[in-house]
Order: C-alpha cells, then structure tokens, then sequence
C-alpha cells in the first residue's frame, strides 16, 4: 500500500459532483484517508504549482484554483500514484479514456476537475504541504 496526494478542484466542487468524484475513486479500490474542504490562497496556489510558473497558463491556473473551495485528498491503495492518475484520465478531457474522471467530468483542460500526484516522491511532499501527519488516518 502506498499514497497519492488528490485535490477536487474548483469546477467540480462549483458543480457540487464532489460525491460522485469520491465515488469513483472508492471503486477503483483507492482509499480517502484524509480529506478536508479548503481555499486556497494565492500563495499556496502559487507554491503549490511552481513547476509550472515559466508557464503561459501558470496566472490562470493560480486564479482558477484560488476561485472557490478545493478538496484536499490522501489516498492509499496499491500503486497508488499510478492507480491514480489512470482513474483521473488525461490532462485534457478530449484525449481522457472513457470511465475516468475527467472524460466523465473535466469542462476543459484547465478545468478538469482533480489533480493527483505524478510521482511518490511528489507525493510525498504535497501531503505534506496541506497536511499533518496527525490527519492522515489509515
Ligand atoms: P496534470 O494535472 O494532468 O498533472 P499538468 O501538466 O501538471 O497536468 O498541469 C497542471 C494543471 O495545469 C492541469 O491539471 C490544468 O488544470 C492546468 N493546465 C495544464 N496545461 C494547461 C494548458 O495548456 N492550458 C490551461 N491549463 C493547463
Ligand atoms: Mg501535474
């Protein structure tokens, strides 16, 4: 068992489809672990995607994810991180298998509805930027 890092993002909490996400996520044997309902501000936006801050995207996205409440997620099961970016689909909705969450549920590819982690290593560190070790109960 390991973990991924999830965030429900904007469009879909907006949209109230926060229930069905988590479904999703529960049947592909992945486990909510911790979970809180937070904004984010700018900074923790800014932070949180600095990768991407040489990017033309990168002030959208920091405005997108600080314009309503996320769900900040730990998930656990086995193979985690990798489980989880095939129940999400691809960045983009049009390129997203059938089934996974943001062909069900992405508006576009900015708003497409979660993020998950891209490696256990950022696993790691994004569960530990929005969480202490005391919420996570397995
Ligand atoms: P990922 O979320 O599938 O890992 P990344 O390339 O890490 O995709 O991009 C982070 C987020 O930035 C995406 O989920 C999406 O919200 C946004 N994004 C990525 N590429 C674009 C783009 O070309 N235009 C607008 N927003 C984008
Ligand atoms: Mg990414």
């Amino acid at each position: 068992m390991n973990r991924t890092f999830s965030i429900i993002k904007p469009d879909a909490t907006k949209r109230n489809i926060t229930g069905s996400i988590n479904q999703l996520i529960e049947k592909n044997d992945l486990r909510i672990i911790a979970q809180k309902r937070i904004k984010m501000s700018i900074e923790q936006a800014q932070q949180f995607y600095s990768v991407h801050n040489d990017k033309p995207f990168f002030g959208d996205l920091v405005d997108y994810m600080t314009s309503e409440p996320v769900i900040v997620q730990v998930l656990s099961g086995e193979d985690a991180v990798k489980k989880y970016r095939k129940v999400m689909g691809a960045t983009n909705p049009d390129n997203a298998e059938e089934g996974t969450i943001r062909k069900l549920f992405a508006l576009n590819i900015q708003e497409n509805s979660v993020h998950g982690s891209d490696s256990d290593e950022n696993a790691k560190s994004e569960i530990q930027f929005f969480f202490n070790e005391n919420e996570i109960v397995g």
